[in-house]
């Protein structure tokens, strides 16, 4: 499309998401005309465009879901304990149709650029089809996972076969049956889809930078009588979330970890390895702030992976060195460690054999050639920050978002940065984020932007901005309570670790959803404290 039409609305929405979708639906039940730009060509945001094989939430699916309509909640009914992601984006789909939100959202177009004219009190969005869009609100729901990362190898471009991004998988899916593939990358996106391609590949090299820890999902279908039970529970289960550290109903044990003897620990261990995936970080309270605790985990953890990889070697080779256990986001997988016991999977450790590069049959390290007919690259995303800043933010005064977050994202609760009125993000720097049930936590940040916009609006005012003092404050509350953890101590994307050049600062809000719900509320009830209207 080039067209250069120009679309008048109350607020412009960029992605449809589950952060997107859930403004689109709030902005209209306010009456407000809410206008969203989607790149993609249907709704779903991350789970539009990561399909590869074994993609799956790692968040169990009656969490991952929406909360704001009771009737929504009932109807739609999970197979699974932890969706595949055909399933979750069928669930995106039905919620856009179910409301009706689709005659709201432009497809396959990418916003570019959005300025605010202080005059006139608006936004103006620029897609990369020509469209503009003039808004007095302007939610961005980018996604903190949008980013993808290509890896800057020498000679990748020189590849002669197929090359998939986990990130962008093709639609029409990657033919590596009986075919030599090559996985760059063993993070989640890795270690959920190297089992399945190894099934049928002819052989699989793994290519690992740095090992990840990973808990077996234990995933299984959801019988009926369990169904209506979650079901009937619901209430319950969603209010525990929304106060809890991480928007699931799931919490430490309740007992110090001091006060707990040996053999009762390692129970314990076992019973969060058992409940699988990423709640095996939280096994015990300060599980990720204290090291005695943290090394009782790795210990555990290790064990595991000697006990399922046959060669020692191998299994030394997948136990991460440098990174405290739960402080990149542990790997929720089906059946990782075991791919490596089967004569057609390779790993290769980068640390003692790095790539020196690509060439059109394979992939080379020191040790030699490593040949290939597909490459697959599961390398990563530019986290958080990475899909805002690729748009041009432009405040009133020709100040510019990507600059004046150069040294690390200065926010207001992560929703509202000083000199860019108007401008909302959701589920960016600054907030539980990543760190938390990313569908409860981006509804009730809508949700509270929305309140605070009708109370604006309410007195006559067209404008909100956080207050510089607020925005540094919280800034500095959220990087205080990161330098109380572990977290700092790693080298993840939650600190930018993983692209070369960004300021390394712990991003998300690590004080748990609940707190940051109780914080928001405070703010509110204090009139919106830290924001000025006008
Ligand atoms: O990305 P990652 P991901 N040469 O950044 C490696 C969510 N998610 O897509 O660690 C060689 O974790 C890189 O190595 P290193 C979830 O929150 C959730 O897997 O930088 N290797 C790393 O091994 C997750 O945490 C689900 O040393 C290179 C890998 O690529 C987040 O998304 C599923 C390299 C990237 O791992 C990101 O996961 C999928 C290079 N040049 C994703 N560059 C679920 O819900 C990068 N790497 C289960």
């Amino acid at each position: 499309m080039t067209s250069h039409e120009t679309t008048g609305c109350d607020v412009a929405i960029i992605g449809a998401g589950f952060a997107g979708l859930y403004a689109i639906y709030k902005a209209r039940s306010l009456g407000l005309d809410p206008v969203c730009i989607e790149a993609a060509p249907d709704v779903g945001g991350v789970w539009y465009w990561n399909r590869y094989p074994g993609a799956r939430c790692d968040v169990e699916s009656i969490d991952y879901s929406y909360s704001f309509d009771p009737e929504l909640q009932r109807d739609w009914r999970w197979s699974e304990r932890y969706a595949t992601q055909p399933e979750i984006l069928d669930y995106a789909r039905h919620v856009a149709d179910r409301y009706r939100l689709r005659r709201h959202i432009h497809f396959g177009e990418r916003v570019l650029s959005a300025r605010f004219d202080e005059d006139a009190a608006r936004w103006t969005v620029t897609t990369d089809a020509g469209r503009t869009i003039s808004a007095r609100w302007l939610i961005s729901a980018v996604g903190s996972l949008s980013a993808p990362v290509r890896p800057d190898i020498p000679g990748i471009d020189s590849f002669a076969g197929e090359v998939a991004f986990t990130a962008t998988w093709p639609e029409q899916g990657v033919d590596y049956a009986g075919k030599r593939v090559a996985v760059i990358g063993t993070g989640s996106s890795g270690v959920q889809s190297i089992p399945i391609i190894a099934r049928e590949a002819a052989h699989v090299t793994v290519f690992q930078r740095s090992a990840n820890y990973s808990v077996p999902a234990l995933n299984r279908p959801i019988p009926d009588d369990e169904w209506q039970e979650l079901v009937e529970n619901y209430p319950a289960r969603r209010a525990k979330s929304l106060m809890s550290g991480g928007g699931s109903p799931h919490e430490a044990h309740p007992v110090p970890f001091a006060e707990v003897p040996e053999d009762e620990r390692q129970r314990l261990f076992e019973d969060g390895w058992q409940k699988g995936g990423v709640l095996f970080a939280k096994v015990f309270q300060n599980q990720t702030a204290d090291p005695e605790i943290n090394d009782a985990a790795r210990v555990f953890a290790e064990d595991k992976i000697r006990a399922i990889v046959k060669d020692p070697e191998v299994a030394r080779d997948l136990m991460p060195e440098d990174t405290p256990i739960g402080t990149k986001r542990i790997c929720t997988d089906s059946g990782y460690f075991q791919t490596f016991n089967r004569d057609n999977v390779t790993l290769v450790n980068l640390r003692r054999d790095p790539i020196t590069e690509i060439v059109p049959g394979g992939i080379v390290t020191e040790a030699g050639l490593h040949e290939a007919d597909i490459l697959i690259l599961a390398t990563g995303f530019d986290a958080i920050t990475g899909a805002v800043v690729r748009i041009d933010f432009e405040g009133p005064h020709g100040n510019r978002l990507a600059e004046d977050w150069a040294d690390g994202p200065e926010t207001y609760l992560g929703l509202a940065v000083p000199g860019f009125p108007n401008l909302f993000n959701i589920s960016g720097p600054g907030c539980p984020g990543v760190l938390a049930n990313m569908v409860l936590g981006g509804e009730h940040q809508v949700g509270w932007v929305f309140e605070m916009i009708r109370a604006a609006e309410a007195r006559g005012h067209r404008l909100i901005e956080a207050r510089a003092s607020a925005a540094r404050a919280w800034t500095d509350h959220v990087a205080e309570l990161a330098d109380r953890t572990l977290f700092t101590k790693g080298n993840s994307w939650y600190l930018g670790a993983n692209i070369e050049g960004k300021k390394r600062v712990f991003m998300p809000y690590i004080g748990g959803l609940g707190n940051y719900v109780t914080y928001c509320d405070q703010v509110r009830a204090a009139g919106y404290k830290g924001f000025v209207m006008g």
